[in-house]
């Protein structure tokens, strides 16, 4: 008798993808949407701090953008920067629930023990390194992670992440030159989800797309369109292998929406609701895998049913074990600050500013 949880695989499934591989896209997918309700909740309650930055609707390409990595946790593997919206990216190179819960609650046994927010968190052995926030600026930064790579002989690869908005830095234009003049192993992924802020992504460039200037730089450019997860996965992985394989660095534009207010604070007054709806009933990333794995018979239902299943128990747990840890000692403030050591203490002037003088 047929197993109810064996697939029919009827469908060749692409880009080499197993079909364990295709249910980890799916856990990690779902993962990120729910671990972001679950720290909205928090955030309700007054116990997130600083920022709550949701990626609703855009998870399904910051998942299988970063899926396109050598994932590792020894430091030898690709490396990636994420942005404000890229929890799907950090969750899929490794970092753990419990962590990040911890990190938006500012805890002492946070990986930035309470001095960071959101997901402004590094780990190298797993390769990831936390974003800063002035946009832009992280191009260059991984640019040199690249050159280093490249410098080092490593075949390994960066990724970086940057919003529509973010293109129109100097940073961006500097960080993509010389990472194309020197070919050097980076994949920049555009999150064009149409929005930086309350600007609409047509008055930040008068470009009609911002894959077209790629080939301004003289590197590779590909478009593709970011609710399709597995056409994100091909996109990526074509440019992670170009990259590896010393043929530079490429330019994804991802094409998304971003169904939520640029923070919890914007209640997106300036967006027609029925653009939101229209995305949310007929473009859900997560949605439209669910319905390719089924359709093609690489998963079944009841497969699906008990991933999510896992993910709420797992879940439950992070947040009651991140409620557990204590915020950081006051002590703390004061290190950090200056290389290794603490500062002097107390960290006040010793002489008050003579205001003639100012
Ligand atoms: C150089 C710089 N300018 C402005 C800001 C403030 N800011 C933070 S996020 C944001 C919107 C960014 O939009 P986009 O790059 O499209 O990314 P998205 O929020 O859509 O993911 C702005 C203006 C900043 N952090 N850095
Ligand atoms: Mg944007």
């Amino acid at each position: 008798m047929a197993n109810k949880t064996r697939t029919r695989s009827t469908s060749t499934i692409p880009h080499g993808l197993s079909r364990e591989q295709l249910l980890e896209m799916y856990r990690l997918v779902r993962l990120t949407r729910s671990l972001e309700e679950k720290l909205e909740v928090l955030f309700k309650q007054s116990k997130v701090i600083g920022g709550l930055f949701r990626s609703l609707g855009q998870e399904g390409e910051s998942v299988a953008s970063a899926f396109a990595l050598r994932r590792r946790d020894d430091g030898t593997g690709d490396m990636l920067s994420p942005l404000i919206r890229n929890l799907g990216s950090m969750l899929t190179v490794g970092a753990k629930p419990v962590e990040v819960v911890r990190q938006y609650m500012a805890k002492g046994d946070s990986l930035a023990r309470g001095k960071e927010l959101n997901i402004h968190i590094t780990d190298l052995d797993r390769g990831f390194i936390g974003q800063i926030s002035p946009l832009g600026d992280l191009i260059p930064v991984m640019a040199g992670v690249a050159l280093t790579f490249k410098q080092r002989g490593q075949d390994r690869v960066g990724m970086v992440y940057i919003g529509d908005g973010a293109t129109s830095t100097g940073a961006f234009h500097e960080g993509v030159n010389f990472a194309a003049v020197q070919k050097l192993p980076l994949v920049v992924i555009v999150e064009n989800n149409q929005w930086a802020y309350s600007t609409p992504s047509r008055l930040m460039t008068a470009a009609k797309s911002f894959v077209e200037k790629a080939p301004g730089y003289g590197m590779a450019g590909e478009q593709v369109d970011g609710n399709d997860m597995l056409a994100v996965y091909g996109a990526s992985k074509r440019a992670v292998e170009r990259a590896r394989a010393g043929e530079g660095p490429t330019l994804i534009e991802v094409m998304t929406y971003r169904r939520k207010g640029h923070a919890q604070h914007d209640a997106q007054t300036y967006v027609d609701p029925a653009e939101i709806e229209h995305w949310a009933a007929t473009n859900d990333p997560i949605d439209r895998y669910v319905k390719a794995l089924l359709d093609n018979g690489w998963a079944t239902a009841d497969e699906l049913t008990a991933i999510g299943a896992g993910i709420d128990r797992e879940l439950d747990a992070a947040v009651a074990e991140a409620e557990q840890s204590e915020l950081p000692a006051p002590e703390e403030a004061l290190t950090d600050v200056y290389g290794d050591g603490p500062v002097n203490a107390p960290w006040t002037r010793h002489t008050p500013p003579d205001p003639t003088r100012a």
